[in-house]
């Protein structure tokens, strides 16, 4: 994997400078679609002033006011053109909000709900292990914490606003994978493991007994006790011919397993069943919650479903699929009214029709079609009491695919996500492309509503810029650390500041002091200025004092946080003592009065400065140690 990276880093060597990303400047027009699919190469990234982080920069060939409601975009760009991995929020308008860059690869930035609190997960550790992972989750809170109480376990550190508060790793020695963390109501976490494994099954390849596999386990573990709840191996439920994936020459030796399975979501509905999506078997598996045995499959070879769709898209043909999630039908209202009505709740005379939605179908190294990526929504039908026999028991139907207009296959990664509405609409579906750093939200009916590329068309495919989801969600960011700032001159003198995380700063207030460390009440506001984007340029001609901060207000003009104060320099500093001698001097009293002040002024300077160079001559004399002896 890491000699293929390294091969593919040195074959594209020669033309590096066209794929290498670069700083667009501070005044890029993200309309320029020119410039920013040619010149700046893969991965156009815009830096900044008062931070030393660094924000995608967005094309946005549609976009439609409906994408943007208060929702926040949450994603984890890297590939081999992205400087540095980060887990990253951005807002509607495609600014960057929170960036954490992480040591190793981030995946899988999600908002979760966690003992009633909004918190953050993601995972951070080495990708480099084929094709999954071997880390840790962790789980970081943003908002104002009103009872943490229940939080101040052994093993949570109580830590409030993007303070990490949990680290979840994988019990029984092994290591959680990147692909699913999900928190429950309950307070566990579910998530994905890949284990070396050995599979007794004679004669399945050449002359060996055992077969190695990378078998997935997920487990469910109490976030709060650090207990195992619950532990599920696919091996022990699906067999090793239900894979499309060729064995080749793995699966012999211990250090070459077979990536037979590849589990990539997991889902736990509330009557405590599991839905788990895996990549080389086509399988969506319904999986029982206190037996661990298989309720049903949705594609692959052991597929339970007839497959009712009208048309040559199918329901039950989805490959390579990732994120898999149950959906009530009145997710729906208005595609599904007819079908609502006579199935208004999810079980209706012991039959449950539910959705199912997922990322469906990248190519794979050994993928031989070439059906784009698509997201689908599928209607399933099945008895509620378990097996059945009876025709067309089990029937999944294919209600919408979405398709993006330039109709890429997105070989790896991926995401799917209903975006409830809260006004009796449909919601609306926001594909990630993985491997291709592309999100699109689309209407229900399918059309592209917004298209947010971070990444040039000239790099899909090719794994320069990739984020293994891209996931949209409301969120309050009020970070423990302050803004910060910064100046420079853009022609006049000014400063910038930003707040990384922060998301209810409205505007930022200048303020200036002769000192830095002036107690509050010394700082006078200087103005106000409407925050834009990540960092706001202030204009600082109206300061003329020597030091200045910034303080960030919301909505309503409360304080939110202060920024240290900034030095801008003695002569700014002398220019104001003028300024106000100038004034006072216009008072004779007052005039005398700062002339002694400026000769005692003197007097003390030209005194100090005599007795420090006494003091230099006499070390260089070597007199000084006899004065101190003397007092022996
Ligand atoms: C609901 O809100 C969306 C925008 O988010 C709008 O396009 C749609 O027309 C609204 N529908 C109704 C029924 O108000
Ligand atoms: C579907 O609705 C039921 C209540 O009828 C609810 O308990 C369940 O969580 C919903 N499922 C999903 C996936 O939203
Ligand atoms: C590119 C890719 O993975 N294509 C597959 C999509 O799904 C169809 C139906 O299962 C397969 O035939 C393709 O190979």
């Amino acid at each position: 994997m890491v000699g293929l990276a390294l091969l593919i880093g040195l074959l594209s060597f020669s033309h590096i400078d066209q794929t290498a990303a670069k700083d667009v400047g501070a005044y890029f027009d993200t309309k320029n679609t020119q410039a920013f699919e040619h010149d700046f190469g893969s991965f156009p990234y815009k830096t900044f002033r008062s931070s030393d982080l660094i924000s995608p920069i967005l094309r946005r060939p549609n976009d439609s006011p409906q994408c943007h409601d208060d929702s926040y975009i949450f994603l984890t760009p890297r590939g081999y053109q992205v400087p540095h991995p980060a887990v990253t929020i951005m807002d509607g308008d495609g600014e960057l909000v929170w960036e954490h860059c992480v040591d190793g690869q981030g995946y899988n930035l999600k908002v979760q709900e966690y003992m009633g609190q909004q918190v953050l997960t993601f995972w951070v550790g080495n990708d480099g292990v084929g094709g999954h992972g071997e880390g840790d989750y962790y789980m970081v809170r943003c908002a104002t914490c009103l009872d943490c109480s229940h939080l101040l376990t052994t093993r949570l550190q109580y830590n409030s606003r993007y303070e990490e508060i949990a680290k979840i790793s994988a019990l029984n020695g092994l290591h959680a994978d990147l692909h699913e963390l999900t928190v429950t109501p309950q307070g566990t976490g579910i998530m994905t493991i890949y284990e070396i494994y050995p599979i007794t099954s004679p004669g399945f390849v050449d002359d060996t007994d055992v077969v190695w596999v990378w078998d997935c386990v997920f487990q469910e573990i109490d976030i709060a006790t650090n207990e195992l709840v619950f532990q599920w191996r696919a091996s022990e439920h699906h067999s090793l011919e239900e894979t499309y994936r060729k064995i080749g020459d793995e699966g012999r030796v211990s250090n070459r397993p077979w990536d037979w399975y590849h589990m990539n979501s997991i889902q736990k509905d509330e009557l405590g069943n599991y839905l788990v999506s895996a990549r080389y078997t086509h399988t969506i598996t319904y999986i029982d919650g206190r037996t661990g045995a298989i309720i049903w499959i949705l594609g692959g070879k052991r597929n339970d479903f007839n497959d009712l769709s009208e048309g040559k898209s199918k329901a039950t043909n989805i490959a390579y699929q990732h994120f898999a999630r149950f959906h009530n039908l009145t997710e729906f209202p208005v595609l599904l009214a007819d079908e609502i009505k006579y199935q208004p709740t999810k079980d209706v005379d012991g039959v449950t029709k539910m959705l199912v939605s997922a990322f469906d179908n990248g190519t794979d190294n050994e993928g031989t079609g070439h059906r784009p990526s698509r997201g689908v929504l599928i209607e399933i039908k099945y008895p509620t009491k378990g097996p059945s026999t009876a025709k067309d028991a089990y029937t999944a139907k294919l209600i919408r695919e979405y398709i993006h207009p330039a109709q890429f296959i997105s070989s790896s990664q991926g995401s799917m996500q209903i975006l409830p509405s809260d006004n009796g609409s449909d919601p609306r579906v926001l594909l990630g492309y993985g491997y291709v750093g592309v999100w699109t939200e689309f209407s229900a009916d399918g059309d592209v509503l917004c298209d947010n590329r971070f990444s040039t068309m000239s790099s899909w495919g090719t794994g320069d810029v990739q984020s293994y989801r891209v996931l949209k969600a409301p969120w309050k960011g009020k970070p423990v650390w302050p803004p910060t700032i910064a100046s420079g001159d853009n022609g006049h003198p000014s400063i910038s500041v930003s707040w990384n995380g922060a998301t209810e700063v409205k505007s930022w207030k200048l303020q200036q002091a002769d000192e830095s460390t002036c107690p509050d009440e010394e700082w006078e506001d200087v103005s106000v200025t409407n925050k834009k984007g990540f960092e706001t340029e202030l204009d600082i001609t109206d300061a003329d004092m020597r030091f200045v901060r910034v303080v960030a207000l919301d909505a309503n003009g409360e304080m939110l946080g202060i920024t240290d104060s900034l030095d801008l320099g003695w002569e700014m500093g002398v220019n104001s003592v003028f300024e106000r001698l100038k004034v006072r001097a216009s008072d004779p009293a007052q005039l005398a009065m700062v002339s002694v002040a400026v000769l005692a002024l003197f007097v003390i300077g030209y005194e100090g400065f005599r007795q420090f160079r006494c003091w230099k001559e006499m070390r260089r004399l070597g007199y000084a140690p006899v004065h101190r002896h003397s007092h022996v």
